[in-house]
């Protein structure tokens, strides 16, 4: 068995002849300049991916698949999986730290697997981003305006709802559903033209903190929604009948961490009893399923699932408002990335009753989204068109009877990846814009 190969011992020792391989004559120089920038990073508690680079690893065989999923285990909290190894239909996205490139480069060479390199210098387009963000929050400042086509901090967004809902008082309001782990608000924008309880449509972005196009697409949505009332007649008549909900900043303390931290923080920061590890994926924490394939029950991995279900607060008050609610006909968590439009299940790859309908609602969504700019997606069960994966949170409002139950992972398909330039937020939004519509309309003909 070729696997015998793969313990972590057998990794380690890759390891140390790869880092041998790569010294060469400019090391020294290079070393003072890293542990320079080291400690320029710890003053400012600031992670910095400098050489980190994101290979696209391309998967030939089951044994290769074995082959990455033994790493991922092996080498959890030190390689970053954007993308898990699943199949061989379906690229591995992984980001590998600086120390630790040349043993993994050695492990996929010598096991002949496939990769490129997407991203060769993480940093370097984190810098790039930060410095568009801060030129873009200076134009804001003077012009006193909002650019829908810039991502922006988590108190810019707070202020920018106050904005929206002043400008459209008899439409929206802005409730605070709750608090996150670290004390700070959480709040729904509900868009109503009256009544009690109508039924209602939930749509949820940024529960992983850093898929930033998310909450970027959350705030041009809400905009899209408020200043299409009145003109957009199918709009106009959706909204004479239900209610939208919005909660743009699902992960409120994971979307600051980002910003002030690691852009790499995908979980909430809660503290772990027994573990240094902070967070836990707010993707695997709902009653669904909970602590099975597809989830992790180590404290350190991007999917941990928690100690028990709904134990994080975020999710909580979620859980609390859609039950307490009791008239939800859809609820659209979104994502990135991948171009994918998924329904439920991900804990499990049987189909769910509806599965037809679901299908032919997404098949239908989709192509109007890409009817736009020619941007392809891909429909069908998360369990079925990305991988299994527990403790989800549409498979929980599906089984709670929310039968419209959908989950978007927007653009790109892993040129960015997560670092998505800011030039296609709004292009990304407007073409979602046409599914979502979709979606919606057709919730408002097809109630049950
Ligand atoms: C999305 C909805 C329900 C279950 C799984 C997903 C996929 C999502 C995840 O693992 O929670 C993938 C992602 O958006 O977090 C990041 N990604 O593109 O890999
Ligand atoms: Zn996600």
């Amino acid at each position: 068995m070729r696997t015998e190969q793969l313990t972590p011992h057998g990794f380690k020792r890759l390891r140390g002849a790869g880092a041998r391989l790569t010294r060469g004559p400019r090391t020294l120089k290079m070393r003072g300049l890293w542990m320079l920038l080291a400690l320029v990073a710890a003053a400012k508690a600031e992670k910095l991916f400098i050489g980190d680079e994101v290979l696209r690893v391309n998967l030939q065989s089951e044994e290769q698949i074995q082959l990455l999923q033994n790493l991922e285990t092996e080498q959890e909290g030190e390689l970053d999986f954007w993308l898990h190894p699943v199949s061989t239909e379906l690229p591995v996205d992984l980001r590998v730290p600086r120390s630790s490139l040349s043993s993994v480069k050695e492990y996929l060479l010598a096991h002949g697997i496939p990769f490129t390199v997407m991203i060769q210098n993480l940093q370097e387009l984190l810098d790039e981003e930060k410095a568009e963000m801060d030129q873009n929050q200076m134009r804001e400042l003077s012009s006193r305006s909002f650019n829908f086509g810039a991502y922006h901090r988590l108190e810019t967004i707070y202020s920018w709802m106050d904005t929206l809902v002043s400008q459209h008082p008899n439409l929206i309001t802005k409730e605070e559903i709750g608090r996150s782990y670290e004390n700070r608000p959480m709040y729904v924008l509900k868009f109503s033209t009256g009544g009690f309880k109508r039924p209602a449509i939930w749509i949820d972005t940024g529960i992983h903190a850093r898929e930033w196009v998310s909450q970027a697409t959350g705030v041009w949505t809400a905009n899209k929604i408020a200043s299409d009332y009145g003109s957009d007649a199918s709009l106009t008549s959706l909204l004479d009948t239900m209610d939208i909900y919005m909660l743009l900043l699902t992960n409120p303390d994971g979307y600051a961490y980002t910003h002030s931290n690691n852009r790499m923080w995908r979980k909430t920061r809660s503290m772990a009893s027994g573990s240094s590890c902070r967070g836990v994926d707010p993707n695997r924490n709902w009653d669904a399923g909970f602590g099975g394939p597809g989830a992790s029950r180590n404290p350190c991995s991007d999917s941990y699932h928690g100690p028990s279900a709904h134990s994080e607060v975020e999710v909580k008050n979620v859980v609390n408002l859609i039950k307490n609610h009791g008239n939800f006909k859809s609820f659209i968590s979104v994502h990135a990335y991948s171009q994918l439009l998924m329904y439920p299940y991900g804990y499990s790859c049987i189909d769910v009753p509806h599965q037809p309908e679901l299908d032919a609602v997404g098949r239908a969504a989709v192509q109007k989204l890409t009817s736009l700019y020619g941007t392809r997606y891909k429909v069908g069960s998360i369990c079925k068109i990305i991988y299994q994966a527990s403790g989800g949170s549409i498979d929980w409002s599906y089984n709670l009877g929310i039968k419209y139950s959908y989950a978007f992972e927007l653009r790109d398909t892993g040129r960015y990846g997560f670092i998505l330039p800011a030039n296609q937020i709004i292009p990304t939004a407007t073409e979602t814009w046409l599914a979502l519509k979709h979606i919606m309309e057709y919730v408002r003909d097809h109630p049950y």
